[in-house]
């Protein structure tokens, strides 16, 4: 063979060599890109998780803190609690004196339930079954009886021949029967305490 021709060859395989592994090495970088690109977008996959979590999340606390803002500017009422009106009543599970009963609606900012008008006295009676305590008492003056927030009584729902002061009795309490009668204020029983809102 032309020592031309074999030295032409000789160079075309050695540049074949280095195209070849030239060759390789790109395939390897593609792999190699390739999986990174997967890596990344499981990576964005999992960002996009992330994110929604967290406006999820977010949501969700913009929602607590307008319950909370609602409830501590007292213009809704807690759970458990029943709106009528402006305001909100709760039936006690437990059975407490009278003082006691007013005691327990104070420390749950509210008071003993104030009864001022007839469509106020069907709701409020509707809520139990139970004799339950009210906001009415005759203790600083027999005979005399003034709501818990000083108020006179203007719409009264008392049974019949009450309130009899029958054995020292100076608390109000809604009977069974949902009328008035005054009973031992040591008697203890359920009670309705009533917050109003302020809207
Ligand atoms: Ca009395
Ligand atoms: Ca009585």
């Amino acid at each position: 063979m032309d020592i031309q021709v074999r030295y032409f060859i000789t160079n075309l395989t050695g540049e074949r060599d280095v195209l070849q592994e030239k060759n390789l090495n790109l395939e390897t970088s593609n792999h190699n890109l390739s999986l990174q690109v997967k890596l990344l977008e499981e990576d964005v996959r999992t960002l996009h998780g992330d994110r929604n979590k967290l406006r999820n999340e977010l949501q969700e606390l913009e929602e607590k803190q307008a319950e909370l803002r609602c409830l501590v500017e007292n213009r809704c009422c807690p759970k458990n609690w029943i709106r009528f009106g402006s305001s909100c009543f709760l039936v006690s599970p437990n059975t407490k004196t009278w003082t006691e009963s007013r005691q327990e609606c104070e420390e749950l900012r509210a008071t003993l339930v104030i009864i001022s008008s007839p469509e106020q006295q069907r709701f409020v009676s509707g809520l139990t079954r139970h004799t339950v305590w009210m906001g009415l008492t005759d203790a600083h003056t027999e005979g005399e009886w003034r709501w818990v927030n000083g108020d006179a009584v203007t719409s009264s729902f008392w049974g019949r021949g009450e309130p009899n002061n029958a054995g020292d009795e100076d608390c109000g309490e809604i009977s069974a029967q949902n009328l008035w009668n005054d009973a031992p204020c040591r008697t203890k029983q359920h009670f309705i305490c009533q917050k109003v809102l302020q809207l």
